[in-house]
């Protein structure tokens, strides 16, 4: 992986893994249960979240949870405009979590930095070109289709194989679009069309994954696995139950001390506290490994 020592533009220069904090102004996320739905609970939450030591500030107001139905642009709007303005003029790194180009170029008007697109710029022909005009960075996430029919496209023979050539294909095409691939953060999509043992096998794969089939690769990596089913199913009690989101905030931090040790650009998720300290653990560590290996 190029690591985090990555530059993009408009960024810091980073030592170690980024965490982006995430605030979800929906009603029905998986993740948190619509807890900062709201302009002014998500306002709240996003200020906790980088005071708690979030690098980045994620914000979102459309539900991306397996089966859910899109809703309008304008309600997309409504819901993220006035938190990513409260946050930017608090002096936080904001990213938009959306596929829409109009959701994007609006956040970009007040001040975000970073646009996060589930799609991968699939979801929405006008996407590509707004990246290539305004320049900032840009997280292309495998994705295979909407949310409301998306783990009926669960299906790969070599999952990494797969997910490495469809990534590689979006980042042709973006940057055919006048992108520059410096620009560009790749991200695995978990949960995505991804069944459990799709995700895992991402996640111990992650390296592969960075270089895709480019030759601007290996480009930098973002890991979202923060409370995902996944993880859920693997801490199932021994009914089978799964362990409920809210109760995977121990085991998402292991993922994050794993992801950064193996040189992931950024992780994203929903509790920073131990994340942050975890990112950190990990750059000490590989700070050793380099030495060790010089
Ligand atoms: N996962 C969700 C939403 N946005 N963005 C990126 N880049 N990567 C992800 O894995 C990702 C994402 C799923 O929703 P959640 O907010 O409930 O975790």
């Amino acid at each position: 992986m190029s690591g985090p020592a990555v530059r993009l533009p408009g960024l810091p220069a980073a030592s170690r893994c980024l965490v982006m904090g995430v605030v979800n102004v929906t009603p029905d996320s998986f993740s948190d249960g619509g807890r900062w739905f709201g302009t002014t609970a998500a306002i709240a939450h996003g200020l906790q979240l980088a005071a708690e030591g979030a690098d980045i500030v994620d914000v979102g107001g459309e539900s991306t949870r397996p089966g859910a139905e899109r809703i309008t642009e304008a309600e997309e709007l409504a819901r993220t405009e006035p938190v990513v303005t409260a946050l930017v003029q608090s002096g936080i790194t904001v990213s938009v979590d959306t596929t829409r180009a109009v959701v994007a170029e609006r956040a970009l008007a007040v001040g975000a930095r970073i646009v996060n697109d589930v799609s991968g710029g699939l979801a929405d022909p006008a996407m590509a070109g707004l990246i290539a005009r305004t320049g900032v960075p840009y997280i292309v996430v495998h994705w295979r289709g909407p949310s409301a029919t998306m783990q009926e496209l669960a299906v790969y023979e070599d999952v990494v194989a797969e997910v490495r050539d469809e990534l590689s294909q979006r980042v042709a095409a973006l940057t055919a679009a006048g992108v520059r691939p410096t620009q560009l953060i790749i991200d695995p999509g978990l949960g995505f069309a991804k069944l459990p043992s799709h995700n895992w096998a991402l996640l111990a794969r992650l390296t592969a994954l960075a270089a895709l089939d480019h030759p601007a690769g290996p480009f930098p990596v973002l890991v979202g696995a923060s409370r995902k089913r996944f993880i859920g199913r693997l801490l199932a009690s021994g009914t089978g139950a799964p362990r409920p989101p809210l109760e995977c905030d121990d085991a998402t931090v292991a993922m994050t001390a794993l992801a950064a040790a193996a040189g992931a650009w950024c992780v994203r998720v929903h509790a920073v506290p131990g994340n942050a300290d975890a990112v950190r653990v990990a750059a000490r560590w590989n700070e050793e490994s380099v030495h060790e290996s010089a």
